[in-house]
């Protein structure tokens, strides 16, 4: 198959207005009959009809109700002698397809006894022949038949308008959906399901059903769930004026499930994952986790469904923006100030440590990709989240109530459209004239256009003589693949001095020059600058800043992202110098007094957040660190940030036990943002006080890790002390391992998190591949499950870097093993993990020929899907 260029688009050819789908379900043989009502586009020149198809079984087609021949060509379905003028006619076609035997889940699977449909990007083609692009829209009947004892369930889009028995102990129900759709949001559910259900009535007085549907017996893990959704329907109306347009809304859960969640109209259809939560089996993250994404496919239902793509590049038209939506949803619910900033140093701490290595690496692409060989790959960090970033950057611009003019003016000129990210922007630029968006549309269009983080060199001067402190900001960016070169983005900056403890200035300066400078005349003293306030725009900044003022805004600076972004520059210094030393040992790094006391400082802070403090005190992510590296050697990474951590479990011991016993009583369980930081904290200190106890002999504090870890009356802190035992390598982790295990084997999601724990445990002598490799003969291992699949094998690959860049190479192996072998029935998930070795070309020697020739290995392999061929091409390009 080929390359799909962004240029090369055209409109469809046909338009379809209609469909009806008739369903008999059988797990070995579904029929699906199709019946469409199509007509020309007259705005295209005449040509045949070419419909998309994949592992179908096409028994009969009709045109008008008379046979017709037909041809296939590359898999699709070509009809040649259609009715001749601009009437519509009517296409009937009858195929089958095999749920059961769909692996890849996408198209129609079965899972457990129950059917499922995922079809974004291009699942639709393998249930029925179809135009499958998101720019045809059509109005869908859709009729299911199916055994009632074994499918007593059955659910589509829509309304259910009819229902009833059949012969041979068989039913039928019937959904029409009132909104015109694209194929990609069409679903299907059917199953033994029970749904719990809530009676709602919208601001503007409508009537909705809200159904949040599960397996038997996980009913009494939706309440939060459903608690998640109401606030979802709530603050779209009340933010951006966006009602549910539905009389029924419906989720349903399946743990078989390549991604997080999706948002089909009225349908969204979850991994379990982010459905079930219960305070016995969910942490304190996993409620928040539900939270956003029941928000993010529920504000899809405007920002996606009503206004869609007009093609897959635009795909961060409805990504970009509904994840910029679902964060500001969770800021708005977490209320404080200090909890939204908690919100944005997490947000912020993702693109860092995950979209700036993909911008960075073979498979960067900008937010609006100009090629693609398969779709499925570029549901990525840069589209998602660098996307959000781009829309949160125009709502600086114009600020929060121009903002919302623009939406309102996006909705007023494109509801019921396909549309590009260029409309988006328009709209947004069109409601705000003479805004600093308006101002430099075309330019701000390059971050859609133009891939790669940009960099941002401060140089401040100050001159005593005349009291002018003068800040030059200059932009650059570095090469990406096919853009050598850059031209300069628009690039909002937040800006405060502070001078002496105060702040003498605050504001926003956009950038839009290569290089520019700012003058503060009238200053008595040399000021710090506090730069990139909020992380305000997707950039590096780069400034020497020296360590006193460093800690001088870690103590004093008004914008918390800045105030966290000084003790995490402070501690990456000192991991960056520690690198660079030759021959450097483990016993060679000490950290120095004003660092250690910086850091005591804030964990003893009478007034700061316990969430906030726990930012602060954790170290820069390895990935991260090793960003900074022109040359990694990911083992040498881990053992020098391991190192930092445990003299500062040493050197705050007293703190830690102060911290650990303030913070270890929350009351009755509730996951909300100033308990769960409690709990964060405590969590925190107990993993400190457990490695100074490894280091001292100390046998007290992993006594009474493991006796909160048997007493704890939640997830939350029992997972943290069992973390505590595992990541300090303590003799009781075995046994606690052991007692998790056979406490909790029958909930999949917490038997998830029992594998990721080991796979992602700090490294002893290579000791975690072959636990790794045991783990996959566990019986309650599960390559086919991709939650199963990505806890243990994903938490290796990709987020134990120091376990997994072996000198032996044997974790390359067992990469380029799985990666192939789940190829083979699984293209979505293989790809994902292929994605593991992105970074190889910075590795040190041997490290890096080991992992080009892995790469090799996989690339050499025949049938190789799309998917993991377009990875691993690019990754040796
Ligand atoms: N739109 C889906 C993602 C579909 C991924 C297809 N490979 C979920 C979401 O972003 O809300
Ligand atoms: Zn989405």
């Amino acid at each position: 198959q080929n390359v799909i260029y962004r240029a090369d688009y055209q409109p469809p050819a046909y338009w379809i207005d209609t469909v009806e789908l008739c369903f008999d379900l059988d797990p070995a043989k579904t029929r699906v009959l199709n019946r469409m009502k199509l007509r020309r586009n007259a705005q295209m020149p005449a040509q045949p009809l070419r419909l998309d198809g994949e592992e179908l079984n096409l028994a009969r087609v009709l045109v008008n109700g008379q046979g017709t021949s037909f041809k296939m060509e590359n898999g699709q379905l070509v009809l040649e002698n259609l009715p001749a003028g601009d009437e519509p006619f009517e296409l009937e076609i009858f195929s089958t397809c095999a749920p059961a035997k769909n692996t890849t889940l996408s198209g129609l699977y079965t899972s457990g006894d129950s059917f499922f449909t995922q079809c974004e990007a291009e699942g639709f083609r393998r249930i029925t022949y179809f135009l499958d692009r998101p720019d045809v829209m059509a109005s869908y009947t859709v009729l299911i038949r199916a055994d009632k004892a074994r499918y007593p369930v059955l659910l589509s889009n829509g309304n259910l308008v009819d229902q009833g028995e059949l012969d041979d102990g068989r039913h039928f129900a019937k959904w029409v959906d009132p909104h015109r759709k694209p194929s990609y949001l069409f679903a299907l559910v059917a199953g033994q399901l029970v749904a719990r259900e809530q009676r709602i009535t919208s601001r503007a007085g409508k009537e909705h059903l809200l159904q949040v549907y599960v397996r038997p017996g996980d009913l009494d893990k939706t309440e939060h769930a459903m608690n998640s959704l109401m606030a979802s329907v709530a603050w779209d109306e009340a933010r951006f004026g966006l009602p549910l347009d539905l009389e029924r809304f419906m989720i349903v859960a399946t743990s078989d499930f390549n991604m997080g969640a999706m948002e089909n109209k009225g349908l969204n259809i979850f991994n379990t994952k982010y459905v079930l939560a219960s305070q016995a089996t969910a942490t304190d993250t996993d409620f928040f986790n539900i939270e956003s994404v029941v928000g993010h496919e529920y504000f899809h239902n405007w920002t996606g469904n009503r206004i869609t793509c007009r093609d897959w590049f635009q795909l961060s038209l409805k990504e970009g923006l509904t994840v910029f939506r679902d964060q500001e949803f969770s800021m708005d619910l977490a209320g404080e100030a200090s909890a939204r900033a908690v919100k944005r140093i997490e947000d912020v701490r993702v693109l860092r440590t995950m979209q700036f290595p993909e911008d960075a690496g073979p498979m960067a692409h900008p937010v609006r990709p100009e090629q693609y060989l398969e779709i499925n790959n570029f549901y990525t960090v840069t589209v998602y989240e660098k996307g959000a970033e781009v829309v949160r950057m125009m709502q600086t611009l114009v600020g929060r109530e121009g903002f919302r003019r623009g939406m309102d003016q996006y909705f007023q000129r494109h509801d019921g459209q396909a549309v590009t990210c260029d409309d988006f922007s328009q709209a947004i630029a069109d409601a705000n004239p003479g805004s600093r968006l308006a101002q430099t549309l075309e330019q701000f269009r390059r971050w859609y256009s133009q891939a790669g983080t940009p960099r941002v060199k401060a140089e401040g001067r100050w001159d005593a003589d005349s009291g002018i402190y003068s800040l030059t900001l200059s932009q650059s960016c570095p090469p990406t693949p096919d853009q050598p070169a850059k031209d300069p983005f628009v690039i909002p900056i937040g800006l405060g001095l502070i001078s002496g403890g105060v702040e003498i200035a605050n504001g926003m300066h956009v950038l839009t020059e290569q290089s520019e400078t700012l003058t503060f005349p009238g200053l008595q003293s040399e000021p710090v600058p506090s730069i990139l306030r909020g992380f305000s725009a997707p950039v590096v900044l780069e400034f020497d800043y020296p360590d006193e003022q460093l800690l001088a805004l870690l103590a004093h600076d008004a914008d918390p992202f800045n105030r966290w972004e000084a003790g995490q520059r402070l501690a990456l210094g000192r991991a960056l110098a520690y690198l660079r030393t030759p021959g450097l040992a483990r016993s060679d790094i000490r950290l120095d007094a004003p660092f250690v006391e910086a850091m005591r400082g804030i964990l003893r802070h009478p007034t700061l957040d316990p969430a906030f403090k726990e930012l602060v005190l954790t170290l820069p992510a390895e990935t991260y660190i090793s960003e900074q590296l022109d040359t990694v050697d990911p083992q040498r990474v881990h053992m020098v940030r391991d190192a930092m951590r445990e003299q500062l479990a040493q050197a705050l011991f007293h703190d830690w036990e102060w911290a650990f016993e303030q913070h270890r009583e929350n009351g009755a369980y509730r996951p909300d943002p100033r308990s769960s930081g409690r709990r964060a904290l405590a969590g925190l200190s107990l993993m400190h006080l457990c490695i100074a106890a490894r280091k001292s002999g100390d046998t007290v504090w992993p006594g009474k890790t493991l006796q909160r870890f048997k007493d704890a009356s939640n997830m939350t802190d029992r997972f943290n002390a069992l973390t505590a035992l595992v990541v300090s390598g303590h003799e009781l982790a075995a046994p606690a391992l052991a007692r998790f295990h056979a406490t909790f084997q029958d909930d999949a999601l917490v038997l998830d998190k029992w594998f990721a724990l080991q796979a992602g445990a700090p490294d002893r002598g290579g000791n975690i591949l072959p636990i790794v490799k045991q783990l996959m003969n566990h019986p309650d291992f599960n390559i086919r499950n991709p939650n199963r699949a990505r806890s243990l094998i994903f938490s290796y690959c990709n987020a134990n870097p120091g376990a997994f860049h072996r000198p032996d190479a044997a974790g390359y192996v067992f990469w380029s093993e799985r990666v192939t072998e789940l190829d083979a029935f699984n293209p979505q998930v293989a790809a994902r993990l292929a994605r593991a070795l992105d970074r190889w070309k910075k590795l040190e020697e041997p490290l890096r020929s080991a992992a080009r020739e892995a790469i090799a290995r996989v690339a050499a392999k025949p049938d190789l899907s799309n998917d993991v061929r377009e990875v691993v091409t690019r990754a040796l390009a």
